[in-house]
């Protein structure tokens, strides 16, 4: 579509003269427009087709992107313009649509762009959660929830005429699909099938995010991870489980049939990639439909199952590998039961080895068994987390299957992480190296020549696009959320889910000491913000309570004349794809402080080093990649290794009292805990309890990696100083960032396991 196209179509699309709409109908125009190009975009089908299951997938506002996929969005931006209206601010009228949590949800995100924009036959399936993962507010220095409604009435949602009756024991619910559509970049259009069931009522959703969770015909889709510290919660999670692969395997079998299928050549048409054990029971049930709806015998539909189905793996956390009591399934979907049972004597009659069983003693269903054993393919997500796995979480397993095993590292999509977010550094690029970059992110490299990075004009251009971003960080943060930052000092930002062993406390206990040595004088010759953006799960107690500890830390610097030019903490609330699109690319210090073998890749490392951010970290996960990519000299690595970690939670021994009695400045800042600065600022309940926990427990490992930690922190903090030598460290990582394209893991996953 030209521009002057564009023009027409919008001037047809809105209800008056573009300068004369509001910026809501214009978005209503322009959602109709990409939507309407994008249909035009759908290319034929193939023979095999490839389905990624998942329970979520965080694809961020649509709107730009789909522009900018759809090669629109800089002529539409101009139309705009001359008709003095802004698309930033179009922008903002459209919700996020809220069907995500963290990295796995972000990663099905891009993969779904890298898998349209190559060209490849494959469709996302997932659910339509009305109020999806909580929206995050802070109330007196904690964390509080509501619901996240995102659906409006014009959406990029398409309702479509699939339905299916899904079975449990003691009701049937009828399904409907939604599409969004997916264009990839000049690529081709695939779908996102989110599944949703009619009879949900957002009406019984009060006080923050509590409903009746025993009514499932009207909480089916209401959230992303309901709430499952109880036994009705824990349920609800089969029930949606369920509900999502029974209507994924309907689809797969009816669009495979519709391809041509006979069924018995099941894996000639699709393959189906099991995103985490959420989605595991497709197994099950794919068995279970090919048994019943279409007359094939039990060892057969096992067998087409099996060549069918590939299971990624994406942590190593022993709460996350899901495991769920057999009665459980006889409460909700006692249809599965006999086809587990078999699926499990197969296994006991082949190994001599409880620990590969699916069933264990206790009753539990181990998912991750079942995916392993009755999938082709087991893949960890960094290569790291792979020899991890190999090595020892699924050692029992690799002995067995050692071919099955794989690694496929994680990548980003590069439209959103850099042509959408950061379009300034794009046209750095662009100018230096042409638009190739655009479609084969390896070309990047071709940016670190001594042209540009012995050139102080050019290096000095890439700082001040770098204050750009900062400037706009700050602007955008003044606006939506009241908060207050210096764009001229060093933006140091940690944005991830909240979890332990991401360890935010350390980072929390870094800026205790560091507001410690401020109040003795010893001041930082840049001022230093720290930005930390996370959502705690709002049954997990710890991690509430040290968003409270960062957000007293926050209050009591900021109302601290003293140190408050020097040293300043916030905590954005209700981080999301949109901030990141704002955070990341005003960073200059990225926090990957995970403990050594705990963090499968992260991905947001990624988008950071893309965007010119230097990593400070644990050689975790992907890091341990960028470190390789960017060598010593343009990476801050500290901490015990993974084998150390990994050799101290086999001993046993660990013990933090020792570490806090032997390091005066980490006693220091794990008693200014309990301060009476922080108990006025704070609860003290809450407080304690974090005290405790870090003082008798630990389980994560702070205290070891405290002193190397403020270390390594002041020698980049120190670095910074030196300009030019900065902006160099900043192009060698974006210079090595091509690897980490999304593109090249799609590439992988289609050359090793797919086969499109
Ligand atoms: N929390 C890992 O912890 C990884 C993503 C995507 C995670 C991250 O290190 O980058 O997956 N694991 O592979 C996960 O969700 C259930 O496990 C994550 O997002």
């Amino acid at each position: 579509m030209t521009k002057k196209e564009l023009e027409i179509a919008l001037r047809s699309a809105c209800p008056r003269s573009v300068a004369e709409c509001t910026n809501e109908e214009l978005y209503t125009a322009l959602l109709s427009i990409s939507q309407q190009a994008a249909r035009e975009k759908k290319s034929s089908q193939g023979k095999k087709k490839l389905y990624y299951i998942s329970a979520e997938f965080l694809i961020g506002k649509l709107l730009s992107n789909n522009l900018i996929n759809l090669g629109l969005y800089e002529p539409a931006k101009e139309i705009l313009l001359e008709n003095g209206k802004s698309l930033a601010a179009i922008e903002e009228t459209e919700p996020e649509p809220s069907l995500g949590n963290g990295g796995l949800g972000r990663l099905a995100a891009c993969f779904l762009d890298s898998i349209a924009t190559l060209g490849l036959n494959g469709d996302g399936i997932g659910l339509n959660y009305h109020f999806g993962l909580f929206k995050q507010l802070f109330k007196d220095n904690k964390q509080s929830e509501e619901p996240n409604p995102w659906i409006q009435e014009v959406s990029w949602l398409t309702k479509r005429d699939v339905t299916y009756k899904i079975p449990y024991k003691n009701f049937t619910l009828t399904s409907r699909m939604y599409d969004i559509e997916v264009t990839g970049y000049n690529g081709r259009t695939n779908c996102l099938h989110l599944f949703d069931v009619e009879t949900v009522d957002e009406s019984i959703v009060s006080e923050g995010i509590s409903f009746d969770k025993t009514d499932v015909a009207k909480n089916l889709t209401l959230f992303l991870y309901p709430d499952d510290s109880d036994r009705a919660g824990q349920i609800l999670r089969i029930y949606q489980q369920y509900f999502m692969v029974s209507n994924a395997a309907r689809l797969i079998l009816s669009e495979a049939a519709a391809r041509g299928s006979n069924y018995h050549d099941l894996p000639e048409y699709a393959v189906i990639q099991i995103n985490d054990t959420h989605p595991t029971m497709v197994i099950p049930e794919l068995i279970r439909l090919l048994i019943t709806d279409h007359g094939m015998e039990m060892n057969e539909a096992i067998d087409v199952v099996s060549r069918t189905c590939a299971y990624t793996n994406h942590t190593i956390l022993a709460e996350a590998l899901e495991t769920w009591p057999m009665e459980f399934f006889r409460e909700a979907v006692p249809q599965l039961i006999p086809i587990m049972e078999v699926l499990d004597d197969k296994i006991r009659r082949k190994f001599d080895d409880p620990s590969v069983y699916i069933i264990d003693k206790e009753d539990r269903v181990h998912m991750a068994h079942i995916d392993i054993h009755y999938g082709f393919s087991v893949n960890g997500v960094a290569a790291l987390h792979t020899e991890i796995l190999k090595n020892t979480e699924l050692h029992n397993f690799y002995q067995l299957y050692p071919e099955k095993f794989n690694n496929k590292t994680n990548g980003i999509t590069f439209r959103r992480w850099l042509l959408y977010c950061n379009p300034q550094l794009t046209d750095f690029i662009s100018r230096f190296i042409g638009n190739g970059f655009k479609t084969d992110a390896s070309e990047l490299e071709k940016l670190d020549q001594p042209a540009i990075s012995c050139n102080l004009k050019h290096l000095y251009r890439l700082l001040s696009i770098k204050e750009q971003k900062k400037a706009e960080l700050a602007q955008y943060l003044k606006e939506t959320q009241e908060i207050v930052i210096d764009p001229d000092s060093i933006f140091d930002i940690q944005i991830k889910r909240l979890h332990e062993y991401k360890r935010q406390q350390l980072n929390a206990l870094y800026l205790i000491h560091k507001y410690l040595e401020i109040k003795k004088g010893r001041r930082p010759s840049t001022p230093i913000t720290a930005i930390f953006g996370a959502k705690a799960a709002p049954a997990y107690v710890i991690a509430r309570d040290i968003i409270h500890l960062i957000l007293c830390l926050q209050q009591i610097i900021q109302s601290d004349p003293e140190v408050r030019p020097y040293l300043n903490v916030v905590m954005v609330s209700n981080y999301n794809v949109t901030l990141a699109e704002k955070l990341i690319p005003a960073c200059d210090i990225s926090e990957q402080i995970s403990l050594a073998s705990k963090e499968a890749s992260g991905t947001g490392n990624m988008k950071f080093m893309l965007n010119g951010a230097v990593t400070l970290g644990t050689d975790d996960g992907a890091n341990v990649e960028i470190h390789q990519l960017v060598g010593d000299s343009n990476i801050y690595i500290f901490g015990d290794s993974s084998d150390t970690v990994i050799s101290r939670y086999r001993k046993g021994d660990y013990c933090s009292r020792f570490y806090y009695e032997n390091s005066p400045e980490l006693k220091e800042a794990v008693d200014f805990i309990l301060s009476k600065e922080m108990l006025s600022a704070g609860d003290a309940e809450c407080l304690t309890r974090l005290y405790n926990e870090l003082l008798n427990k630990d389980w994560f490992m702070t205290f070891p990696d405290f002193n190397a930690y403020c270390q390594v922190k002041e020698k980049a903090l120190s670095d910074y100083e030196d300009r030019a030598s900065w902006a160099r460290k900043m192009l060698v990582n974006i210079s090595r960032a091509g690897y980490f394209s999304s593109d090249r893991t799609i590439n992988e996953y289609n050359r090793d396991i797919w086969k499109l």
